[in-house]
């Protein structure tokens, strides 16, 4: 195909300004709801092409030809990815292409779409041709005219093809290529995906016809004011509760609607106002809301509230980035249910009907552009990375690209009372682009503007008053603190993304809230992220890495508070409770079930090279499937930043046992790698008690070893011995510093069941933090002088460290108990602060465990 390199600017051609997202119906359509909202299918204006296309691939778009009939089939919308082209990659920061700016690539992967449809063309009507979403750029055909280009891969892109149609069949040819220069603007962390990736439609539109309109809400005391600014050539009637009016075009009224209830995520209260014209009427809700900053005070209807925010990515492990009405009401539904009340269209307009939705079941919603060029900064070239990363910003070049971003975000989704706040992209440096957006956007609106990455600009940007928030990523408690002290800036202070949720995490989600809660500049927080992006394949989920990329970012798609599939980990679970105002959980007395020790033999051997258990019989049946070990370490993802300190530099998971027996009958021992003098040093006593053995076990961490992730025993005993009860904090897995959720009391649980196998990247889960009693049914008990950490599980803990994916987690004859004198919190530290020092294991510690047998 020839073409003049559109695909290297970034203009969009013969495609129609942005206009807010609305669906006009005639007006004797009946209209329908789905999902609460309007159902954009019972317009008699509304026809869908979405449904069966053909499809040809090609690897440049000089080899595409336009007279080669595509054969293969494809759904509209999907991504080809997930129909067996191309290949998937997961890439987060880096650019999946050489940095060639403005130029991509020639070797371009490209698809040349088909759709053959049907139309009774009506005199004096006009067609639009809307595409919700293509990434990330397309050529558009019609009856083999050519129509246009356009590009951002999650705006809409509205071509009026009237002239281009015929009465009868018609047909639609695509072509889209995979990379453009936009990739330099939508390098997003996520799995990347292309082709027509959201609905396609035409809609039958009068000659002269509604075209865009502003709808405005406050208040004059009890009474809701409606301000509609008509932006369409023609006038429209109006109508809400009852009330008509007219507004010219071009022009702008004010109704006063009376007593009205103000629309919050917790109420939202929706009135129906109908604006008509030509034949034409759109159905609209309008939320009686205002959003203002007073006094350094993010507010809400004049009110002060908190954001408890999630990140979320339109992600479905079956069709990708394609996601159906369903599965966003399906979210929303747990978010309600997790206490979340906001939610970042992390980072692009999510599509429009999700406005609907947030506005109808109540969310509120800090809009995001689409927009990040975090790849810019590590392009390598001698420059550090924020130099680079701000020159990108601040190229002119870029400017259109920047600020077309910002209009085309403000312009589809300004009527809808969900967004409270625009963000102007993410991770994209800083530059004048971003200054003339926020400006285009604060002479068209008044919500506040966000954006984070305003920090990596010009020193001079950092207190602009176009940014109405000051905003950062993962910061810790104390840098919170600081940023709160600074006596330059009075402007809320909210998390764009806080508490990495990946793996077992958020172990400090609830310290966060505290401070949250209490200062009132604090907005709220957005929790990275909503789910885990990961891909079925035949043997189970699959990451970076797995598809045959070289370049990836391996599990860090895994990093949700729900899996792919939508279960909740033990994390959104916590969210649950500090959303909910609950932010620890304390112990409360629950007595201990009465053990009675078995009046059979208990004998014990212990290995006298290493001081631990190697035996442990009753009756003369020996308990432990293999002999009883020190268990120092544990795989977490919010350990991966300490990999290389802890089996590099310590070489913690290299340590073995070495001790001898003192006079005392002690045995005194250290763990030592080779290589490396001792990282513990213990020691070990037994004695016999009524029905089974004490175990003595004290620690000491030499000063060299910073932390360690935990200090305990592990101890197989046959699979027989599955099902436990205990008395600690549960049901849930909980830790130092993960258990707001929890409660203290008695629970019972079986191993398989304790284990999350919702975890893609196996790792530690599944303790239970300040356990009173363990009871493994028909086998021991185990109570101790102190409280104690401890796990009934499937699996070692070398197991759960060295596998890379849940399936190839294999089965044992036995149960693993791991019992803890000491278990490190889980914090955030994948991708946020360092774990508090609070939850560090202690230097020094012991604990006497009391294994007994008997019912
Ligand atoms: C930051 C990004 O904004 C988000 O998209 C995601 O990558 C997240 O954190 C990590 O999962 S990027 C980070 C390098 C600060």
């Amino acid at each position: 195909m020839q073409s003049n390199r559109e695909y290297e600017s970034y203009e969009r051609i013969g495609v129609e300004p942005q206009r807010s997202y609305y669906i006009p119906f005639s007006e004797a359509d009946e209209i329908k709801t789905v999902f609460g909202i309007t159902d954009r299918r019972s317009s008699s204006r509304f026809i869908s092409l979405d449904g069966k296309w053909k499809i040809k691939a090609y690897g440049r778009l000089e080899e595409v030809d336009l007279s080669e009939e595509p054969t293969g089939d494809i759904p509209v919308p999907s991504c080809v990815q997930m129909h067996g082209y191309d290949r998937l990659q997961y890439i987060n920061v880096n650019y999946p292409i050489p940095f060639i700016f403005p130029k991509v690539p020639r070797e371009n992967p490209c698809w040349h779409y088909k759709k053959i449809f049907s139309l009774d063309k009506k005199e004096g009507e006009r067609y639009y041709l809307n595409f919700e979403g293509v990434d990330s750029a397309f050529y558009l055909f019609v009856n083999g005219k050519y129509k246009g280009y356009s590009q951002v891969s999650h705006a809409t892109s509205e071509f009026d093809i009237t002239d281009l149609l015929i009465s009868g069949e018609n047909a639609i040819d695509v072509v889209v290529l995979k990379w453009c220069v936009s990739t330099y603007l939508e390098d997003q962390d996520k799995l990347r995906f292309s082709g027509i990736f959201r609905s396609v439609y035409i809609l039958r539109r009068p000659e002269k016809h509604i075209t865009d309109y502003k709808i405005e809400t406050f208040f004059d005391g009890g009474n809701g004011i409606l301000r509609f600014i008509n932006g369409s050539g023609i006038g429209v009637n109006l109508e809400i509760k009852g009330i008509a009016a007219y507004a010219e075009g071009g022009k702008t009224v004010e109704i006063n609607v009376g007593k009205v209830g103000k629309w919050t995520a917790d109420k939202p209260r929706l009135y129906d106002l109908t604006i008509s014209a030509a034949g034409e009427k759109i159905p609209e809700k309008v939320g009686f809301r205002t959003v203002a900053i007073e006094k350094g005070i993010f507010k809400i209807n004049g009110k002060a509230v908190k954001l408890k925010g999630v990140n979320r990515h339109d992600f479905n492990p079956k069709t990708g980035a394609t996601v159906s009405l369903k599965n966003l009401y399906d979210d929303l539904k747990l978010m309600k249910y997790l206490n979340v009340n906001a939610v970042r269209t992390s980072h692009y307009p999510n599509m429009p009907e999700f406005y609907l939705l947030c506005d109808k079941h109540g969310l509120f919603v800090m809009d995001e552009a689409d927009l990040e060029s975090h790849g810019a900064g590590s392009i390598g070239g001698g420059y550090d990375f924020l130099t680079r990363w701000r020159e990108f910003a601040e190229d002119e070049r870029n400017e259109s690209g920047i600020y077309s971003r910002h209009v085309a975000l403000v312009e589809r989704d300004k009527n809808r009372p969900c967004v409270v706040m625009w963000s102007l992209g993410n991770e994209s440096s800083f530059g004048k682009a971003f200054l003339k957006g926020a400006k285009y956007i604060k002479e068209r609106d008044s919500r506040p503007v966000h954006y984070e990455s305003v920090i990596y600009g010009d020193e001079k940007y950092l207190h602009s008053d176009l940014i109405d928030v000051i905003s950062r990523m993962y910061p810790s408690i104390d840098q919170i603190k600081e940023i709160l002290a600074d006596e330059t800036e009075n402007r809320p202070f909210v998390l764009c993304e806080y508490t990495h949720a990946m793996g077992n995490s958020s172990g400090d989600v609830a310290d966060y809230w505290k401070i949250i809660y209490n200062e009132p500049r604090m907005i709220g927080a957005f929790v990275w992220e909503w789910a885990d992006h990961a891909i079925k394949g035949k043997k189970g989920y699959l990451y970076g890495g797995d598809f045959g990329e070289t370049e990836h970012d391996g599990n860090f798609c895994c990093d949700g508070l729900l899996t792919t599939d939508r279960k909740l980990k033990s994390t959104a679970l916590e969210i649950r409770a500090v959303y909910g105002g609950k932010l620890s959980s304390e112990k409360v007395p629950v007595p201990i079930p009465e053990i009675k020790p078995t009046e059979k033999k208990v004998g014990f051997s212990v290995n006298e090279d290493t001081g631990e258990l190697s035996a442990l019989s009753v009756g003369g049946e020996n308990m432990l499937y293999s002999p009883a070990k020190i268990n120092i370490t544990r795989y977490i993802d919010n350990e991966r930043q300490n990999q290389a300190e802890y089996n590099d530099v310590f070489r913690l998971k290299y340590g073995k046992p070495y001790a001898e027996k003192n006079s005392d009958g002690v045995y005194e021992g250290v763990i030592a790698p080779n290589c490396r003098q001792p990282v513990l040093s213990y020691k070990l006593g037994y004695k016999a008690i009524k029905g089974g053995i004490e175990i003595d076990f004290s620690y000491e961490i030499p000063v060299w070893i910073k932390k360690l992730p935990r200090v305990g025993l592990e101890i197989r005993i046959p699979k027989k011995y599955r099902a436990f009860s205990y008395v600690g904090f549960g049901p849930n897995e909980s830790y130092v510093d993960k258990r707001a959720a929890a409660e203290f009391g008695y629970y019972e649980s079986d191993a398989d069941e304790n284990y999350d196998r919702g975890y893609v990247r196996p790792q530690e889960s599944g303790s239970h933090y300040g356990a009173e009693y363990l009871c493994v049914k028909d086998c021991f008990t185990v109570t101790a002088e102190k409280p104690f950490s401890f796990s009934v599980n499937p699996f070692t803990t070398e197991q759960l460290r060295e596998s890379k994916h849940d399936f190839e987690l294999k089965d044992n004859d036995f149960t693993v108990v791991c019992l803890d004198i000491a278990m490190r919190g889980v914090g955030s530290h994948s991708c946020g602060p360092e774990l508090d020092e609070k939850y560090e294991i202690p230097k020094t510690g012991g604990n006497k465990f009391r294994l007994i047998f008997g019912k």
